[in-house]
């Protein structure tokens, strides 16, 4: 096997050239046959493989900088940098990371999960480069989805004036995890199909090359493309802003990638190359369904089906739901996505009010300050994002939602920890940034139909209201307790004293489970279900202070500026000797790991957190 021969960094280098196509092939295999017991992004990565060849065979890493944006699509690249071993635990916890990670190869130079950051970052260490007199080659490799994000586009208008080298890759595959969208993507779209400019350049270099001294003026014309292209390109936008646009080339062929590489290594600018890709390449189930390989959970080879089908709804399907509901009832009702439609569960509210659905790329502070406009133009707007993606639209919900009092309701979804995606996509810190923003309304269901009834009280609420839920099922219990949502009010479920357990959206199951065990071991305990993070029902902290000993807090977000905090803060307030114990998320970046165990690692499983009460409670006596 050739994969075998590389067990470490630029070991492909000595790959026989006419190999390289029985690699890949190993490549892909290899991938496929992993993934489909691990899950991972699986589309992405056979789509870049031939890429991250070409790239590997071009550069001298670790020397070189190679910064991949988003860095779900760089298997390969771990591949060929001595990482095989570690997909046997990819994404598991204590395994290998799905994303790039300093900590985990010198190879890997930029830590990455968030769309759109790879072109600042590049930009970045080739100003490092340069102050310090480096003379490495720095890429960075982004695909035609990230390029949709804002970041982008303030970085290469940045990289514009640069004069010395830098190379851009675009890894064009003409989709995000759905299908791409907006303009940049139809101007790429038009790049890609203007098959008569490829086959008049193609012609002309040939017919001038065969004349002679035509290899000459080639490299003339080659010098002077931008006049040159000029006369045949469509609309030539990268080259107008200053940055050399180089292809677009087949991502699936080596030694073309190998040859425009050279060129673009030969630059004094920034240069982009435009690499046209086909994603899932080489697995039909993936070719056939990019969104659903995008991410994929364990599948099976032969069908692409999940290998685990899902039984059970969850939250992001009960916001489906309730959505395409308000869409039916209210026509002011419009809904948008940052570039996640299936991930929102916000794809059947589109397929039926088509006209109300916006995607607006994976521009997620363009999402809140348009939403703003829509509620400010009277529609009544739901921004659907998760929460480590909302991290980015902080002003915005600040300076264009909040401060004007405009009805927008943001659904928070993959709030809490989402597992094997790791620390960028832990959501553990929406509760911390939103409620330090005035005039800002948080809730959080404890179960599947409160999250139905939280929606449609959250819609008719006129003012800026968030929603947060979390990945995963949608809990089914306490089915009859489904009181009606009043603003700032909590939900009593069991009164019975000595322990209050005042637990926020997805803790109240778990606070069940530290009763049942706390019952078991003579305590009594209560559970006060929060609903409202912001503003928190004092009556209720004060009811809790007074008939229990101790109050505990639960929540799935850091400590810092939680719902915890607020509830200690009250009990502060009403000079009571009432004793608080805060369950949250630690100080620190949560590695990836199933849930389970990761709640468990964070000592916020049920059994740790009865251990804590327990402790609390035997200090007490
Ligand atoms: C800020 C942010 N928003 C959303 C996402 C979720 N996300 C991950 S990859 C992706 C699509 C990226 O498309 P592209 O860059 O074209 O890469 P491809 O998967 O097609 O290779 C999205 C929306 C993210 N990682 N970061």
């Amino acid at each position: 096997m050739l994969l075998n021969q590389i067990k470490g960094v630029n070991d492909i280098q000595d790959i026989n050239p006419s190999d390289y196509q029985e690699l890949a092939q190993e490549i892909r295999d290899f991938l496929i046959e992993k993934l489909s017991h691990t899950g991972g992004h699986l589309g992405s990565n056979l789509g870049a493989v031939e890429l991250t060849m070409a790239l590997h065979l071009s550069l001298n890493l670790p020397e070189d900088k190679l910064i991949w944006d988003v860095g779900h699509q760089s298997y390969t690249h771990k591949l060929l940098t001595g990482r095989k071993d570690g997909f046997d635990n990819l994404r598991k916890f204590g395994g290998m990371s799905g994303f790039p990670k300093r900590k985990e190869s010198e190879c890997d130079c930029f830590d990455t999960g968030h769309s759109s950051t790879s072109i600042s970052a590049g930009l970045g260490l080739v100003k490092a480069r340069d102050i310090q007199g480096g003379t490495n080659t720095v890429v960075s490799v982004i695909g035609d989805g990230s390029l949709t994000g804002g970041m982008a586009y303030e970085a290469l208008n940045n990289a514009a004036k640069l004069e010395t080298n830098f190379i851009i890759v675009l890894n064009d595959n003409n989709m995000s995890i759905s299908e791409n969208v907006g303009g940049m993507s139809k101007y790429l779209n038009n790049v890609r199909t203007a098959d008569a400019y490829l086959n008049i350049k193609e012609g002309i270099y040939n017919t001038l090359k065969e004349m002679p001294r035509g290899e000459k003026v080639v490299k003339g014309i080659r010098k002077a493309k931008s006049s040159f292209k000029q006369l045949v390109v469509p609309g030539m936008l990268f080259e107008d802003m200053g940055i050399t646009y180089l292809g677009p080339v087949d991502g699936h062929n080596i030694p073309a990638m190998l040859r425009v590489l050279q060129e673009a290594k030969r630059t004094r600018n920034a240069v982009m190359v435009h690499v046209i890709t086909q994603k899932g390449k080489g697995f039909a189930p993936a070719e056939r369904h990019p969104a659903r390989f995008h991410g994929a959970e364990p599948f099976d080879i032969e069908t692409g089906l999940p290998a685990k089908p899902r039984t059970t709804a969850n939250y992001t399907d009960i916001f489906s739901t309730v959505m395409t509901k308000l869409g039916a009832r209210d026509e002011k009702v419009v809904a948008i996505t940052a570039a996640m439609l299936d991930g929102t569960g916000l794809k059947r509210f589109r397929n039926m009010y088509p006209e109300r659905l916006f995607d607006v790329g994976i521009a997620e502070e363009h999402a809140v300050t348009f939403a703003a406009g829509l509620a400010a133009g009277g529609l009544k707007p739901v921004v659907a994002i998760y929460s480590s993606f909302l991290q980015r639209a902080y002003d915005q919900i600040l300076h264009d939602v909040c401060m004007q009092k405009l009805p927008v309701v943001f659904a928070i979804d993959r709030a809490g920890l989402v597992g094997s995606d790791g620390e960028t996509h832990q959501g553990v810190f929406d509760l911390s940034y939103l409620s330090s923003i005035p005039d800002m309304c948080i809730m959080a269901p404890k179960n599947k139909w409160e999250l139905s009834d939280m929606m449609k009280f959250a819609i008719s609420f006129g003012a800026p209201i968030a929603i947060r839920y979390p990945r995963g099922e949608a809990y089914a219990g306490l089915k009859e307790y489904r009181a009606p949502i009043e603003m700032g009010k909590s939900e009593l479920l069991y009164a019975e004293g000595e322990v209050c357990l005042m637990a926020l959206g997805s803790m109240v199951k778990v606070a069940e489970q530290v009763k049942q065990l706390l019952n078991e071991a003579g305590y009594k305990c209560s559970i006060i279900n929060a609903r409202f993070a912001k503003p928190i029902d004092l009556e209720a902290v004060e009811w809790a202070v007074r008939n229990h000993k101790l109050i505990v807090t639960m929540e799935e977000n850091v400590a810092s500026g939680g719902y915890g905090e607020k509830v200690r803060d009250a009990v502060d307030g009403f000079k009571s000797d009432g004793k608080v114990l805060q369950i949250a998320v630690p100080d620190r970046y949560v590695e990836h790991g199933s849930v389970e165990q990761l709640m468990q690692e964070i000592g916020m499983d049920a059994d740790s957190i009865v251990d804590r009460i327990r402790k609390e409670m035997e200090n007490a006596r």
